[in-house]
């Protein structure tokens, strides 16, 4: 394809209040703070969603932090250059450490332009298969036991096949049996987001004997080397998050046997490039993967559910219809969940979602444009007004 000019760049700091509290062993989060980029050339926009929040609990990166990377590193190296693949793309920022959500969100948004450009949907693009893909829902930390058994109830009852929930020391084992013991059958995990540490392991071991799908980055995001001793210990399979950050650490983490399982999220592994060299890697060595998710807008979901349908992505992803987070999303499309625990794929050009730019507006924070013109003749080297 004739490569596309970026002409013009938007970036949106934005709040959206999600439906209901989200609490996990980090902290909780009643509304979404991430950053939205739109990358406009050719008569087109990209649109990616940048998926940190407001504080830095999950991993270092904040809106704020990568609002500055953005700015300061990032846009200036892509403004008015041409692309016609991400590879590219991903080479201006090769000397910028870290910050793979502002990265990810950046390339999400090329994606989209590229795709729309040839007509064609992300799915296609990234080598995706299939009408549907299977999700279950992500349940946080509730008052009590009661009350987290009955929410789940109502997950079931919407039609949610898998049930994760978060679990923290204190809130763990004792949770999940209720939850066995109510629902014997059903597809249960468990994410601690990093709450334990390796003397824990006699903690972990109570949940061992629950026929859970998988336990979800117990220890520390940064150590792959604990993990690695403790899936010995257990029969229920480790998958990581928060430790997975590129494919080499998920080779490592395979190599040490640190995790039978990988969560992806592109944010995380700093794009869906990257998200795609893992799920290949995961794919030939037999580690099956699942889509992970950030409370995604409708943005960053639809292209999480083009991600969820390249094969290996083996286990449901946690990509729940849109009602679970948001009363108005800024896409005009909703997710539904359909009767068989699936969400549809879009099949329309880029992401397959319309924006609704009036409403974005509304939820925006803050919002800097940058425009070629002005890069030449301010001496912009971060961004201008
Ligand atoms: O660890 O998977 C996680 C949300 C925010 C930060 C981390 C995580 C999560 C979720 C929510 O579990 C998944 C979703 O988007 O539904
Ligand atoms: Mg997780």
């Amino acid at each position: 394809m004739t490569p596309i000019r970026i002409e013009h760049i938007e970036l949106r700091q934005i709040s959206m209040p999600l439906v209901a509290p989200f609490e996990t062993s980090f902290g909780v989060e009643t509304e979404r703070e991430g950053l939205i980029v739109a990358l406009r050339g050719g008569g087109l926009t990209g649109w990616g969603e940048v998926v940190a929040s407001r504080e830095p609990g999950y991993s270092a990166e904040t809106a704020k932090t990568e609002w500055h990377i953005l700015h300061d590193f990032i846009i200036p190296g892509v403004l008015g250059k041409s692309f016609a693949e991400v590879e590219s793309l991903e080479k201006t920022y090769g000397g910028v450490r870290g910050h793979n959500m502002a990265k990810a969100g950046v390339q999400a948004a090329l994606y989209d332009l590229l795709a729309k450009a040839q007509g064609i949907s992300l799915q296609k693009m990234l080598g995706g298969k299939g009408k549907k893909v299977k999700v279950g829902v992500s349940v946080g930390i509730q008052p009590t036991t009661e009350a987290l058994v009955e929410r789940v109830q109502a997950y079931i009852a919407d039609g949610y096949p898998r049930i994760k929930i978060k679990i923290k020391p204190g809130r763990d084992a004792a949770e999940a049996r209720a939850l066995r013991q109510a629902f014997p059958d059903i597809l249960l995990q468990v994410d601690a987001n990093s709450a334990y540490t390796l003397e824990d392991a006699g903690r972990i071991k109570e949940m061992d004997d629950l026929n859970l799908l998988l336990i979800e980055q117990p220890l520390s995001e940064d150590d792959i080397f604990d993990h690695a001793k403790l899936q010995p210990q257990l029969k229920t399979a480790i998958c990581l998050d928060e430790s997975i950050l590129s494919a080499r650490h998920a080779r490592w983490a395979h190599e040490l046997g640190a995790c039978r399982i990988i969560n992806i999220k592109p944010g995380r592994v700093g794009g869906l490039r990257e998200a795609i060299r893992i799920h290949d890697y995961c794919a030939a060595n037999n580690i099956p993967v699942w889509c992970g998710g950030m409370l995604e807008t409708g943005i960053g979901r639809a292209a999480n559910v083009a991600l969820a349908s390249l094969p290996n992505f083996k286990l449901p992803g946690d990509i729940s219809a849109t009602k679970r987070y948001w009363k108005e999303d800024i896409v005009e499309e909703e997710f539904m969940l359909n009767p068989d625990g699936t969400l549809t794929v879009p099949t329309a050009p880029g992401l397959g979602v319309t924006v609704r730019e009036d409403l974005l507006e509304k939820v925006a924070l803050r919002k800097e444009s940058y425009r070629e013109t002005q890069k030449r003749t301010m001496g912009f080297v971060g961004g201008g007004k």
